[in-house]
This record gives structure tokens, sequence and C-alpha cells, in this order.
């Protein structure tokens, strides 16, 4: 079986970005941050830079540093696009931040060299955008990441499955998704310092040692992957909130917007690969009264009717004046990994059968949820490719007519479209 799934990952990102936007940075030590260093070019870490440390301290190890404060929605710009050339080469593609994922499985016959596609999008994204990428290749999501990682940056490494074994079993500890700096320590205590020594230890006595993540390091010490999210990777919440135009009491109006932010969050979690423990709901009065609520859900969930109906309950129950609405907005929080839903599963299920077959597909009779999944998975693959605004679905219908369209989907009057 071949290796199928490729790992990307943009090189010093948001320092490349601003080189490539400012010619006269390039080949310069680069940090961007304010405060702290957020992304340092790799001109700036033979200055022993790295992310997470204090802008004083990287200026003294580096006193030639360019300094440059985040344009975030320019990073945004960037990696979409990259993304977007990546989508090209499959039909499902996970994003995290600056990282994807390409589902390659049994496109064996498109794809007999996955190398030379992988070389393919690395020149196109040079080409492009003007930034490097790493990319690496292996048989599941966690070996493609670790591929990658070696060979940090502007690289390219496949990990055959025969040379899977050799490839992770001389390599520290630490470079194991889920082993941190006092994982490794407490491993060290041991002496087992390399992936393979880590299988020497018995299931319980992992366990024992850390806890149940220690069940998935058994696991992923022997090359078998488990969904691989970084904490950083998991923002504190999702957000969107607008101004109406005109100071509105229009329930349609209303209920249109509020489910249009809702919408607008849900795909972002889905994109993220995460579900929402608690929502929240916000709005500001026209007379400048601000009332906010947030509660938790039953069940965590990122599906649109769920976090609309709840949003709606606590909007209810918020808005009892008789005073017109200057602003709404909507926000997810208590934000986990939703290892139960993946883009991938739409794929899966129609396999290479014709889309008629899906719904004689016996899965399609389970519950509504699973339904509403399936259907948010194509439409979330539609906007990917033409535009948010190509679907417009249930209560943003109020709104054709009354608010105006881009591709990114309604002009709000206040854009919210941040994380
Ligand atoms: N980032 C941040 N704060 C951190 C770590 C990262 O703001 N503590 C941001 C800036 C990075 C981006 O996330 O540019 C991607 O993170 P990476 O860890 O992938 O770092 P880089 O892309 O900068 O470098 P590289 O991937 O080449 O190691
Ligand atoms: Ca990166």
């Amino acid at each position: 079986m071949m290796a199928c799934v490729l790992h990307i990952d943009i090189d010093a990102f948001f320092a490349s970005v601003e080189q490539a936007r400012n010619p006269r940075l390039m080949g310069k030590p680069v940090a961007v941050g304010s405060g702290v260093v957020a992304s340092a070019s790799y001109e700036a870490r033979k200055f022993g830079l790295q992310a997470g440390m204090p802008l004083r301290k990287a200026r003294e190890l580096c006193p030639s540093l360019r300094i440059v404060v985040g344009h975030a929605p320019i990073y945004r710009c960037f990696s979409e696009r990259i993304f977007a050339i990546c989508s090209e080469y499959a039909p499902a593609v996970e994003t995290y931040l600056d990282e994807a994922y390409c589902d390659w499985n049994g496109m064996e016959r498109l794809y007999p060299v996955p190398e030379a596609v992988a070389s393919e999008i690395r020149r196109r994204v040079f080409e492009e955008t003007g930034l490097t990428i790493t990319a690496g290749i292996g048989r599941n999501r966690m070996l493609a990441k670790m591929a990658s990682k070696t060979v940090k940056p502007n690289g390219l490494r496949s990990v055959l499955p025969a040379e899977e074994d050799a490839f992770i079993r001389d390599l520290p500890v630490i470079r194991l998704p889920g082993v941190g700096p006092k994982t490794a320590k407490l491993l060290g205590k041991l002496n087992i310092r390399t992936i393979g020594e880590m299988r020497l230890l018995s299931e319980d006595s992992l366990r024992n040692l850390l806890g149940m993540p220690g069940l998935i390091l058994y696991a992923r010490c022997r090359g078998q992957d488990t969904q691989v999210i970084s904490p950083r990777e998991i923002p504190r919440s999702i957000r969107r909130e607008t101004s109406f135009h005109q100071d509105t009491t229009d329930r349609e109006t209303v209920d249109g917007v509020l489910y249009y932010l809702t919408e607008r969050a849900t795909n972002t979690a889905r994109r993220l690969g995460l579900k929402a423990r608690q929502v929240g709901v916000k709005i500001h009065y026209c007379d400048g009264l601000e009332e906010e609520t947030t509660r938790k859900l039953t069940t965590p969930t990122q599906l649109d009717t769920e976090v609309y109906s709840f949003a709606l309950g606590l909007f209810e129950r918020l808005y009892v004046r008789r005073v017109a609405l200057h602003r709404v907005g909507v926000a997810l929080a208590g934000l986990i990994p939703d290892d139960g839903f993946r883009q991938l599963e739409i794929f899966e299920a129609r396999g290479a059968s014709s889309a008629t077959e899906v719904v004689a597909d016996p899965c399609v009779g389970l519950r509504s949820q699973r339904r509403e999944r399936t259907l948010l998975a194509h439409i979330d693959q539609i906007r990917e490719r033409y535009g948010y605004a190509s679907v417009v679905c249930g209560k943003s219908l109020h709104l054709l007519g009354k608010l105006e369209q881009d591709d990114h989907g309604f002009l709000l009057r206040t854009s919210s479209l941040t994380l």
C-alpha cells in the first residue's frame, strides 16, 4: 500500500509573508510579533530566536533584527491561497492555521508517484505566493507530519510503509506528537529517550505514568495515528458579530443576521475540526446598553441548526427591552477537538460511487444529526470552491434582498470574520 497523506507546513509563516511583501526584508533576520516573537525568519533563527521569546531578548541576541507588527488578515489570504492550491490536488484537505493535510487515500492510480505531486505543489506555492512550504508524505497524518518536521525548511520527505519503523524508532521521544518537555523528562528518568524505546513500556505502565494520554502515546509510538491537534491551534473562542446597517427591531432581519453569524462561526469550527461546549450571544441596544450571556450546551456541537436554536433561545432571553438593536454577536466557546467529524468522512461515504448511491447508503438513514453533518460537509466544500455566497440557507434567506453580497457572503456593516 502506498503512503497516502500529504502534510504541508508553511516555513516561518508570518515572517515569510512579511519578507514576500517587502523585498528589503528578504534574506534578513525578521521577527513578527509584539511583546513576544510570534514567528522568526530562518535568518533570525541562526541567532537563536524562537517563537514565544520576549522581543527584548530577541533584540539582544540579534541586534540587526527587523521587527514587524503582525498583519493577521494578510497572513490568512496567503494561507488560503496555498490551501486552494492543495485543494486542486486532493478531494479532502484539512487545514490548521499554516498547515494542511491532503488525503490521497485511494488515489494511487492518479498519483503513482506522490513525491512528484508534492514537488509540483511546492513549486506552484513558491511561484504563486513567494513562500516556501515543507512537505511530508506518510501512511497516516501523524507520520506525514513527522516526516515534514525532519526536513524543515523548504524540504520534502516521504516515508514509505517499509521505512516507517526505521524512521520513527530512532527519533527522540519529543518528536512524537503529544510528548512535551515534561513527558520527555519523565521518560528520560526511565532511560527512555527514543520512540522505539517507548515501545518497551506496556499500555498499563504508560497509563500509570501519564494518565489517559499515555494510551494515545502507546499507539502513536507504534506509528498508529490519532487525531493530531496542538493546543495552540485551538482558539479560546470563535466570535462573529456585526452592527446592523440601520438600528433595527425587525425580527426577520435580526434572526437572519443571527443565523448568518452562527453559520460563519460553525463553518470556522468545522474547518478547524472543533466543536463548542458553550454558546454565547451578545446584543448592543441603540442607546448603548450591552448585554451578553454564555451558556453550556448539553452536548458539544458544531452544527448550524443546533447552535442556532440554542443561540436564539439565549437571544430571546436577552432581548427584553423595546429598544432597537445596534449590534449582535454569536460566540462559540469551550472549544474541543471534534474527533467524530471530519470532512474526510463524506468522501469515505461517497467512495467511488455517484451521488444517487449516497442516498441509497444505509448510513444516510441514520439520525438527522448525521444527515446534517453530511449536508454541511457538502455545503462547506461548495462554499470553499465557489465562495460563501454560493449557498444561502436557513434563516439567512431572510437577508436576501436586504443585504448585499459578494463572493465571501453578505456584506455586513462591520466585518467580523476573524477568529
Ligand atoms: N505563532 C504564534 N505564536 C506562537 C507560535 C506560532 O503566533 N507561539 C504563529 C506565527 C507562526 C504561525 O503561528 O508564523 C505558524 O506557527 P509555526 O509553529 O508553524 O511557526 P512558523 O511557521 O513561523 O515556523 P516553521 O513552521 O518554519 O517552524
Ligand atoms: Ca509553519
